[in-house]
C-alpha cells in the first residue's frame, strides 16, 4: 500500500500526467482511503517540488506541470468525498486573495467541506475585495473561507478580514483562513475567526464555527 502511494508521490513530483489517473485509481481499487490518497501521495508530492524549487532544481514551468498532475489524481478521488442527500450544514465562501493563483489547498479544502456536508461557492483565485463583497451580499453565507500562499499575500487576507469588519458583512457570517504561510498567531493578528492547517482541520472549524453563529466577531 505504501509502495503504491509513494508511486503516485514520486508520478506527481516527476509531472507523470499521463500515469496518475490510472494510479490513484489502482489506490480507490485497492482500498485506500481517500484521505490517505490525498495526504500521502498527492500532497506529500507538493512538498517535495516546493522544496525543489526553493533549491532550484526546478523552475514554475515544472511546478505548474506538477500542479497539474495533482489536479488530476484529485479530480479522482473528488467523487469518493461527495456527501449523500443530506441537509446543508451552511454556506461556506472560499477564495484564494488578490495576486495569489495557488488553489490546489483551497480545491482540497472545499472538496472536504462539500464531503462534510457544507454548500461551497467557489469564488476561485486572485479575488478582489469589490468581487468579494458583491458575493458576500448576493449569497448572505454562514463563513467565508480565505486562502494565501505566498507571504506577500499575505496583507491581503489582512485588508479582507478588516474591510468585511467595516462594511459590516461580519454579523452572521464567520471568517477562517488558511494556507500555507498562514498561522494561527496570524490568524489571530489580523482577528480572522479560526485558522485550518489543513483540510481536516478546515472542516472541524467550519463545524464549530457555524455551531456558534450569533456570536460577536473577535
Ligand atoms: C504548486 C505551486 C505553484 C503552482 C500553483 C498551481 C495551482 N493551481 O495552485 C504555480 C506554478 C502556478 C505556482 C506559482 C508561483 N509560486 Co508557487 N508553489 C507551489 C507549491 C509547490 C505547492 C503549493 C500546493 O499546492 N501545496 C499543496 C497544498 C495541498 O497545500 P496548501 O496550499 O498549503 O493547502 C493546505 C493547507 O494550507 C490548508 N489550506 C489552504 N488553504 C486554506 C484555506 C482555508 C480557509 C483553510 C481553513 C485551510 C487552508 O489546507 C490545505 C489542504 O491540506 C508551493 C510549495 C509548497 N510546499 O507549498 C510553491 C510556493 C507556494 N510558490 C512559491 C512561489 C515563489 C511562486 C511564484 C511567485 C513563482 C514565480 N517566480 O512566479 C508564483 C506565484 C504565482 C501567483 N501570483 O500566485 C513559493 C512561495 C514563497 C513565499 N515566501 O511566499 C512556494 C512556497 C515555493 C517555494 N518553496 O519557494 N506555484
Amino acid at each position: 500500500m505504501s509502495e503504491l502511494l509513494n508511486t503516485i508521490k514520486d508520478a506527481v513530483i516527476n509531472r507523470k500526467r499521463k500515469e496518475i489517473e490510472g494510479l490513484v485509481d489502482e489506490a480507490i481499487n485497492a482500498g485506500i482511503e481517500p484521505g490517505v490518497i490525498i495526504n500521502e501521495g498527492l500532497i506529500a508530492a507538493m512538498d517535495v517540488v516546493g522544496e525543489r524549487f526553493a533549491a532550484s532544481d526546478i523552475f514554475v514551468p515544472e511546478m505548474l506541470a506538477s500542479a497539474l498532475a495533482m489536479k488530476l489524481g484529485l479530480d479522482k478521488v473528488k467523487p469518493l468525498l461527495k456527501s449523500g442527500n443530506q441537509p446543508s450544514r451552511g454556506t461556506v465562501l472560499m477564495g484564494t486573495v488578490k495576486g495569489d493563483m495557488h488553489d490546489i489547498g483551497k480545491n482540497i479544502v472545499n472538496m472536504m467541506l462539500e464531503g462534510a456536508g457544507f454548500t461551497v461557492v467557489d469564488l476561485g483565485v486572485d479575488l478582489t475585495l469589490e468581487k468579494l463583497i458583491e458575493e458576500i451580499e448576493r449569497l448572505k453565507p454562514d463563513l467565508l473561507g480565505l486562502s494565501a500562499l505566498l507571504t506577500t499575500t499575505m496583507p491581503e487576507m489582512e485588508r479582507a478580514v478588516r474591510v468585511m469588519g467595516e462594511k459590516g458583512l461580519r454579523k452572521g457570517m464567520k471568517i477562517m483562513v488558511g494556507g500555507a504561510p498562514i498561522s494561527k498567531a496570524f490568524a489571530e493578528k489580523i482577528g480572522a475567526d479560526g485558522h485550518g492547517g489543513d483540510a481536516g482541520e478546515a472542516v472541524e472549524l467550519a463545524k464549530s464555527l457555524v455551531g456558534k453563529q450569533g456570536a460577536e466577531p473577535c
